[in-house]
């Protein structure tokens, strides 16, 4: 793959911290677009990407602007992207149409790891990611996001998957697709806006140094593929489980109730939820996407440092 020939621009401060070998954390900008309102899309965007430089890394946010992957987005062009209406969601299967016709993008978990490892960086941090759908047996309804964790070799941090989706059974999908899911400091694989779901989580890890230790085997191996690191939710901003089902059950039954499909769920659910808790929702879909942040640049400086 000559990349010289790909439609990608790097910002000046990612172009140069990747020749340099520092560590570089990818965020991805559906939550900008589609994931939070504005203006606290703006807002958490920029926090992000100060959490990051705070630990002593380099952020690049991800986007498709005019038909072009930006690596690395200045502060002029998230707020446009926070703002813009004509935005695509991209995922796999959008992001070459979205390149050839000269599309704006906004890049889910999905094609923020494919644009990530186009641009050799190799830890991305989210909020959560996307699963399989409550309801699957009659909809199919399975995130993209999961197929990719398997082929795109590349690191996800996010604090689980919402508890919104069948978590039990997006954990089985990706046991079969061979993608390890580890717990950082916790047994419990944590559902967003909550520390736990209640099911076990396949492994556990206790250091950022492990998991890019374990990175670096998988690499070694030959093993394809990425690796989900499930960061739960800091105790003092999560919404309890127990609080939270009675309003996700109400939302997923408006979502068919209204026979919303495709690409179009996960956002409404997101904003249903927002509505229904009353912001608090948001609140700790901030902190945790910070959090994740944090996590994500201790992997990447732990990796760099290798
Ligand atoms: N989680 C969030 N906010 C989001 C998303 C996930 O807290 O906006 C986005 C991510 O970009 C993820 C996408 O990849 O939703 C999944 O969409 P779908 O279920 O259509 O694959
Ligand atoms: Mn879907």
């Amino acid at each position: 793959m000559n990349i010289a020939s790909l439609p990608i621009v790097f910002s000046p401060e990612v172009r140069a911290a990747l020749d340099k070998g520092q560590a570089v954390v990818a965020l991805e900008s559906t939550i900008i677009t589609h994931g939070m309102p504005w203006p606290d899309n703006v807002q958490t965007a920029r926090l992000v990407e100060d959490t990051v430089r705070a630990e002593g890394g380099v952020p690049a946010t991800i986007a498709i602007i005019e038909g072009k992957i930006h690596v690395g987005l200045d502060d002029s062009a998230i707020e446009w992207l926070g703002t813009a209406k004509d935005v695509m969601k991209v995922s796999r299967a959008d992001l070459a149409f979205a390149l050839s016709a000269g599309k704006h993008g906004s890049t889910t978990v999905a094609a923020t790891m494919i644009c990530a490892h186009l641009a050799g960086i190799g830890v991305f941090a989210t909020g959560g990611i996307g699963g399989v759908h409550r309801g699957v047996e009659e909809t199919m309804d399975i995130s993209a996001d999961l197929t990719e964790f398997a082929r795109t070799p590349v690191a996800v941090v996010c604090a689980g998957a919402k508890a919104l989706l069948d978590l039990r059974r997006t954990l089985e999908f990706l046991e079969t697709q061979g993608v390890p899911v580890i717990g950082y400091q916790t047994s419990d694989f944590p559902a967003f806006w909550s520390r736990s779901s209640g099911l076990p989580v396949p492994l556990r890890a206790d250091s950022a140094e492990v998991i890019a230790t374990m990175i670096d085997m998988r690499r070694k191996l030959g093993l394809e593929g990425g690796v989900v690191v499930a960061n739960p939710v800091p105790a003092e901003d999560e919404i309890p489980a127990a609080e939270i089902e009675i309003l996700i059950a109400k939302a997923v039954a408006e979502a068919h109730a209204a026979g919303i499909s495709g690409k179009a769920v996960t956002p409404y659910l997101l904003s249903r939820m927002l509505e229904l808790t009353e912001g608090r929702s948001l609140k700790t879909n901030i902190a945790l996407v910070l959090n994740n942040a944090r996590l994500a640049t201790r992997i990447a400086v732990a990796i760099s440092q290798k």
